[in-house]
């Protein structure tokens, strides 16, 4: 390769900015763990879908390849590889230029939504290789990189042509840097869920998904022609809706905003921000003004009809969102955004523009529809009612009985107070937290064990779930309080434990306690998990005592398929009936010893995919229950 065709004059800059992606990623991407692993198909995919913003392109393939790379796939018109006037191909500008899209001559180059599509330089950066394949006029382009470099030499500034093609497009193709990643095994099911929503709000764009990884491939095909109306539909499926989906649309100073609600017969409210068609974890100011508009209609409409009294007060934002599921979705020509991810809206105007909007279509709509106002109303005042009745126990409860440390009959505290270094383990059953005790390290292990079945906290109201033994033990272990709907009395800087441990048998009755627990915690304090405190114990099922050669714990049923297959000789099998089953040393060696144990950490990626879950595991349905389950198991991955 001749030097010169790389390092000119203009490239020599390019690298540089590049090296600075490698060595601070989280600049870039917001993280080196799984979340800005799979951020990088994010930001490929991102590009193709300006593509159909634009107009040119119906169909994305989206590819986990057996070998851990990812390859996505638009029939766009292709980049452009043509001659760009810095005397290389667009192409190569875009892969080697940090913030391409805003930088290039507007008319060749910004992006059709002019929105994003910044990211493509950066996953080339932090790619072990990454290549470039378009289609268009006849002919196939390649062009590749290894950790951002180009390594294809260029003709005369253009890309050589490795073939003949029918139709246009543009595939890319990488591999995610080892050295940069902490794990580089994309997690298919994050993956398809946000391109399950990218579906949603494009509804004229198909996304095929494929797993080529699993031993049979998996092929999804995501097509919502009904939008974010069939976003509501879904998300709502499996309860009981108390209207139908309402649907809203209108412009203003050059935002659009789009905006589909239903109530349904649950507690919480679920109110999802996009912007640009990206999903804002943090909210921000869409929500803002829908939230804002949204409880003054309610309350001036409450007043009009004289459902609200003179002598009462107005209902509260999270009283009128009571068993709300909400998307908002706009689109801004210039967003920012703040907060730690970059995930939070932050544009004033947008506040603005959301809430006239929300105004002028609900009211011209709730004019016309006064049975599902009053029905909508109906669902605000019952919670205003629970609001008041929670409130009055909440303070009941916490002046009669001040949560104190020592009352504590059942928990096995450690010896460490330096909270980074302890451990919590919550363990089901009496017997198997005995042998937890003794077979645990008392510097820096507790133990904490629960009977039965708790208290199944999606449908109990506060006051019932703080008046559970079990639970308040739990509470006043963890030491930061909690929170919930109408007061956050939570301190997560106050938790005594850097790791809560769920220990439960691999049963049918271990996995409703896990369940039980994780409900819990999604609810009243969800920054443990958030903060990513809450670990699942993977106890083995089997141990294998082969007659040569050393024992072997055996997590599931696969890991034991693989044993025979790889295991010639005979050996003797140990069926693990629950973990009160093992002695001392083995439940040590297999649950507890940090060098030895697998540990799955919950991992919500956010607020949208906890509630799926919780809406999954307490549902009423089983098999959906099981299989979560089950990837628990397969998803283990040793805690070292
Ligand atoms: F991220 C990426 F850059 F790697 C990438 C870009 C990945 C994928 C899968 C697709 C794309 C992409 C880019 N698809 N389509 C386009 N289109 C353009 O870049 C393009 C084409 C023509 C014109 C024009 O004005 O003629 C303008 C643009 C931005």
């Amino acid at each position: 390769m001749s030097k010169a065709a790389v390092y000119d004059a203009s490239s020599i800059t390019v690298l540089e900015g590049l090296e600075a992606v490698r060595r601070r990623p989280g600049m870039y991407i917001g993280s080196v763990s799984t979340k800005g692993l799979n951020h990088l198909i994010y930001e490929i995919v991102d590009n193709a879908v300006d593509e159909h913003l634009a107009g040119y392109c119906n169909t994305i393939y989206v590819t986990l390849e057996a070998d851990g790379s990812a390859t996505i796939e638009d029939d766009g018109r292709g980049i452009p590889v043509g001659m760009h006037e810095k005397g290389v191909s667009a192409e190569r500008l875009v892969f080697t230029t940090l913030h391409a899209g805003g930088k290039f001559d507007d008319t060749a180059y910004k992006t059709s939504g002019g929105l994003h599509g910044v990211g493509s330089s950066v996953v080339n950066a932090l790619s072990t290789y990454l290549t470039v394949q378009v289609k268009n006029g006849g002919h196939l382009y390649e062009d590749r990189y290894e950790r951002g470099n180009p390594i294809i030499e260029l003709v005369d500034g253009l890309l050589p042509v490795v073939g003949r093609a029918k139709g246009s497009g543009t595939r890319i193709n990488f591999l995610p840097d080892d050295t940069i990643f902490d794990r580089t095994r994309f997690k298919e099911d994050e993956i398809k869920s946000r391109m399950h929503e990218t579906a949603y709000l494009n509804p004229a764009l198909t996304i095929v998904f494929e797993d080529k990884r699993k031993e049979e491939t998996e092929h999804i095909e995501y097509h919502e022609p009904d939008g974010i109306i069939g976003f509501i539909k879904d998300m709502n499926k499996s309860t009981e809706a108390v209207c139908d989906v309402i649907y809203f649309k209108g412009e203003s100073e050059g935002i659009s905003v789009e905006g589909a609600f239903q109530y349904i017969n649950e507690f919480h409210e679920n109110v999802l921000g996009f912007c640009n068609n990206i999903y804002n974890s943090e909210g921000g100011t869409h929500l803002t003004g829908f939230k804002t508009a949204f409880t003054n209609i309610i309350n001036t409409y409450a007043r009009e009809l004289n459902i609200l009294k003179e002598k009462d007060s107005n209902f509260t934002g999270a009283d009128v969102r009571n068993g709300m599921t909400a998307v908002i979705s706009i689109k801004h020509p210039d967003p920012r955004f703040e907060g730690q991810t970059k995930t939070k809206l932050d544009n004033q105007d947008a506040s603005k523009v959301v809430s006239k909007v929300t105004s002028d279509e609900l009211v011209r709509y709730f004019d016309r529809n006064l049975e599902i106002l009053k029905n909508i109303i109906g669902c605000a005042e019952k919670a205003a009612k629970i609001r008041k009745t929670e409130e009055k126990a909440k303070t009941n409860m916490l002046t009669k009985q001040k949560f104190s440390f020592d009352s504590n009959g059942k928990l096995a505290n450690c010896e460490s107070k330096d909270a980074s270094k302890c451990e919590i383990f919550i363990v089901e059953g009496d017997s198997a937290g005995g042998s937890a005790k003794t077979a645990r390290n008392r510097a820096f292990q507790a133990i904490l064990p629960i009977r039965g079945k708790i208290l199944n906290v999606e449908k109990a109201s506060i006051d019932k779930v703080l008046a559970n033994a079990e639970i308040k033990t739990m509470i006043n272990a963890f030491g930061c309080g909690f929170s919930e709907g109408y007061g956050n009395d939570f301190d997560i800087t106050k938790l005594r434990y850097d790791k809560i441990i769920i220990m439960a048998d691999a049963d049918v009755d271990g996995a409703h306690i896990s369940t039980l627990l994780l409900t819990l915690f999604y609810r009243f304090m969800p920054e443990l998990i958030y903060e990513g405190h809450v670990y699942i114990a993977m106890p083995p099922l089997y141990k294998a005592m082969p007659s040569k050669g050393k024992e072997e714990y055996l997590y599931d049923d696969k890991a034991l398929d693989q044993y025979r297959k790889r295991h010639k000789g005979p050996f003797t099998l140990q069926r693990y009936k629950g973990l009160g089953e093992m002695d001392a040393d083995q439940l040590w060696e297999t649950t507890l010893n940090p060098e030895s144990r697998i540990l799955k950490q919950v991992e919500i990626e956010d607020a949208r995919m906890a509630s799926e879950v919780t809406e999954m595991l307490m549902g009423t349905e089983v098999p959906p229950r099981k299989a979560f389950i089950y990837e628990h198991a397969t998803d283990a991955e040793l805690d070292i």
